[in-house]
């Protein structure tokens, strides 16, 4: 179905989804916790092991010269890839938590007790907990913004929130229960009418449909590699040039330093004054090339295929008795949580995984939100580009299987 539609994109780019497990195909749905990788990531990353691994920025040498030419050439692809005006605007971190970190630590030394954060009760742990922390620490406040029936954001109750001591809002672009699209513009207009500036937790758009900053207008904007094909512990924070100037640094180290002394130490220039100590130069040539072989494929037609593969999904799940969607939003990305009756969602995903269906199950880090759900977890399957309509049948007739077992 797929190939029908993108004549780049070849399935056998990603070696592990050939296996079988338990004797049976795999059929990997659980893309929202990471995807694969296909072959192209691995091997630049494996290439750039065997033929060029050195420290950037610190040698004169050959291999530290042309190391530090790949390392900044894939931050110029993660700028084009989101449309960031310069490549100062792009901060390599470990992933979406460690972006948002940064800014809560950065940005929270310039906020005062009292000082207000708007969240929403759909966020992830990692745009709840960082916040917290600076409550405790600087005396802030949270506001949360609720959520309708249908797994939406109440924007009227959004506008109510802001007061003259708004600092941030902090929301994410696309739930990872719920499905969820947000209207982050609209979220980023209303905001900016408050002179509020916005930061957008990006982690499960940018995977999925095309994100482009300066279309949005956020300020900040967190995206984790290893959700868009690309590996583990690489991650970026977009933020806008003047906020990135006025913020203090983060970690301390070499690398973000100007020069130092013990009567004082200037700082590195952007993007550098956020990137403390060896940077995963491997591993920001294995994001470069995941964004690559998405652009090839097109995200206007990634979104095109897991939208089709997500309302087929939904119209075969519905027709399951004691089937229960969690998230009706019109506007939804590649994520569908369900529950089948009284089945315990990690029974049913044990029983699930036996027939080769690999879905999440639990609270998905959203335990705030299980909690205005009135549920203690879902089972979650999650599509990425390389999906078939026969894996949705496969799903669907082995939840069909296991809720007869009940
Ligand atoms: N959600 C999921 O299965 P990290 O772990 O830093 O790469 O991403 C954190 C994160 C932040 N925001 C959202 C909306 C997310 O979905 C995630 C990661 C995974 O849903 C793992 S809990």
């Amino acid at each position: 179905m797929f190939n029908a539609q993108c004549s780049m994109y070849n399935r056998a780019d990603f070696p592990i989804l050939t296996q079988t497990v338990y004797g049976k195909p795999l059929v990997y749905l659980d893309n929202a916790a990471t995807t694969q990788k296909p072959r192209q990531v691995i091997e630049a990353m494996t290439e750039e092991y065997y033929t060029v691994n050195a420290n950037v920025h610190r040698g004169v040498h050959r291999l530290s010269q042309l190391a530090t030419d790949l390392h900044e050439q894939s931050r110029e692809t993660v700028r084009q890839f989101l449309g960031a005006r310069s490549t100062r605007e792009i901060i390599f971190t470990r992933g979406t938590t460690e972006s948002i970190n940064l800014v809560a630590s950065c940005y929270g030394e310039l906020l005062q007790e009292g000082d207000e954060v708007i969240l929403s009760e759909m966020e992830h742990h990692s745009n709840i907990v960082p916040w917290q922390l600076l409550e405790k620490r600087r005396g802030i406040r949270l506001r949360v913004i609720p959520i309708t029936d249908e797994g939406q954001l109440q924007l009227d109750a959004y506008e109510q929130l802001f007061t003259p001591r708004t600092r941030l809002v902090s929301v994410t672009h696309v739930s990872n229960v719920l499905g969820t699209v947000n209207p982050v513009r609209r979220l980023i207009d209303i905001a900016h009418a408050h002179d509020v500036p916005v930061l957008i937790d990006a982690a499960q758009s940018v995977p999925h449909i095309p994100v482009d900053v300066q279309a949005l207008d956020c300020e900040f904007l967190a995206f984790s590699g290893h959700k868009v094909y690309g590996p583990t512990g690489i991650g970026v924070l977009y933020g806008k040039e003047a906020w990135l100037d006025r913020l203090p640094p983060y970690q301390g180290g070499g690398e973000m330093i100007g020069h130092v002394s013990f009567e004082g130490t200037t700082f590195n220039e952007l993007p550098f004054k956020y990137e403390a100590g060896t940077p995963d130069f491997v591993g920001t040539t294995g994001l470069a090339a995941a964004l690559r072989y998405v652009q090839q494929i097109g995200m206007e037609q990634i979104a095109a295929h897991e939208a089709q593969l997500t309302q087929y999904a939904l119209e075969q799940l519905r027709t399951i008795p004691g089937m229960r969607i969690i998230g009706e939003a019109p506007e939804r990305g590649s994520v569908i949580s369900f529950l089948v009756g009284n089945i315990h969602p990690f029974d049913m995903g044990t029983l699930l995984d036996r027939l080769g269906i690999a879905v999440r199950t639990g609270h998905h880090c959203a335990q705030p939100l299980m909690q205005h759900l009135g549920i203690e977890g879902t089972l979650r399957a999650s599509f990425a580009l390389y999906n078939t309509t026969e894996e949705v049948d496969a799903l669907v007739s082995a939840v069909k299987r296991v809720s007869q077992m009940f």
